[in-house]
């Protein structure tokens, strides 16, 4: 994604994420860069010396103010880019982890942020301290030996302070969320790959009107809204997106929405089957695979196949099967319900499977009743 008001940046991708290059592309377009070269490597925790050079020689002219290395490099690698390129280097963790601070709706998320982004530093911060005291330790970027050992001890205090006050904002989660259970509204988090369509799902059935976008994270804070089905009130979550081989530090950045997804009554797995079977089988994998690190995979799902207007009736029917042979081959209790956002086509049988999956309506599928103020759709 370019913008003109963008950072200039260089993007290294490994050449077994080349697939990836647009999602890479399009994150880093949200993250505020405008990537004006693309350089692919072999690996995907370090760069040989041969693609440093050549990097280095056209950085000369473009002037990048930072690299991203759309990969894991390890510390000496981002050590050594920094040293010969003179710019930062961002890696994916870090680069998620940016947008995540751009957009985080809460005190707690960002806190939690903080965190997630000074654990991810810290590695290379000891990368920093090992080299200086071999000598190795570059004038140009700022501090030297002592300065490096000094940011080392303010980021580790700050990660003490950060837990201490994480943990006191948790206590008052926790009552807010036993107040939840108590209520006995039905809750539904709606959750599913970036840009699957899970806010214009959230939209079309209770009525709201949050954003939605093409881009991915166009929602980084969870929402709620109430709406009345088949005499249940049922509360529907919208959530942030899962993305691929989500990183640990990520998944814990989150936790406070990924603790509503947990305790949650149902599970509305928002899959865009517009898309090729390869990708809705590493979508679905990389849904199923945050699910179970958040131990939420236990919870009935309904699966909403999204998208079916941009899908023929054939190739729907694959699709449908290969999202029942994943689910089946996760152990999942669930059912697949074909819909659009756009023409509201299935809503009725979505709001019919959730309430029948957690048997709150049984065979009185019916029995719909209008949800939010846009009663036309059901
Ligand atoms: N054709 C079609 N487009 C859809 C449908 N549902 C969503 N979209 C489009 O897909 C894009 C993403 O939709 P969102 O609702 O923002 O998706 P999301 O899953 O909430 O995305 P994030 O919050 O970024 O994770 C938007 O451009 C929507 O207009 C659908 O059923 N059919
Ligand atoms: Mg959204």
């Amino acid at each position: 994604m370019k913008s003109s008001l963008g950072e200039k940046a260089y993007m290294i991708i490994p050449r077994s994420l080349l697939d990836h290059l647009e999602e890479a592309s399009v994150l880093a377009g949200v993250a505020g860069y405008d990537i004006v070269r693309v350089w692919r490597t072999r690996y995907t925790w370090r760069v040989g010396r041969g693609l440093v050079d050549a990097i280095a020689r056209e950085a000369e002219k473009d002037k990048p103010s930072t690299i991203i290395f759309y990969g894991d490099p390890k510390p000496s690698t981002v050590f050594t880019l920094t040293k010969t390129m003179k710019v930062r280097v961002v890696d994916r963790v870090a680069l998620i982890l940016e947008i995540f601070a751009k957009h985080a709706g809460s005190r707690e998320a960002l806190l939690q942020i903080e965190m997630a982004r000074i654990k991810h530093e810290l590695p290379l911060v000891r990368e920093w301290i090992r080299r200086s005291k071999l000598g190795e330790l570059p004038g140009f970027l700022g501090p030297g030996g002592y300065a490096i050992d000094s940011y080392y001890k303010h980021l580790t205090s700050r990660l003490s302070k950060l837990r201490r006050e994480l943990r006191e904002l948790r206590k008052v989660r926790s009552v807010r969320l036993k107040a939840r259970r108590e209520s006995g509204m039905i809750h539904v988090a709606i959750v599913g790959y970036a840009s699957a369509g899970k806010t214009s799902l959230f939209n079309a059935i209770t009525g709201e009107s949050r954003r939605v976008g093409e881009e991915y994270f166009t929602t980084l804070h969870p929402k709620h809204k109430a709406v009345q089905v088949n005499g249940v009130k049922i509360v529907f979550i919208d959530t942030v997106g899962f993305i691929r081989d989500v990183p640990p530090e990520i998944v814990e950045a989150f936790h406070s929405v990924l603790e509503e997804i947990r305790i949650s009554d149902v599970i509305m797995f928002v899959v865009d089957v517009s898309e090729s079977d390869n990708i809705v089988r590493e979508k679905v994998a990389a849904g199923i695979e945050t699910l179970a690190k958040i131990e939420a995979l236990g919870l009935p799902m309904v699966i909403a196949a999204n998208k079916i207007d941009k899908v023929d009736g054939e190739a729907l029917d694959s699709k449908v099967k290969l999202l029942e042979s994943a689910a089946l081959s996760a152990g999942l209790k669930f059912r697949v319900v074909p819909t659009s956002a756009l023409d509201y086509r299935g809503l009725k049988e979505l709001l019919s499977a959730i309430t029948s999956i957690i048997g709150c309506s049984g065979a009185r599928e019916e029995m719909v009743e209008p949800g939010g103020p846009r009663e036309r759709i059901f």
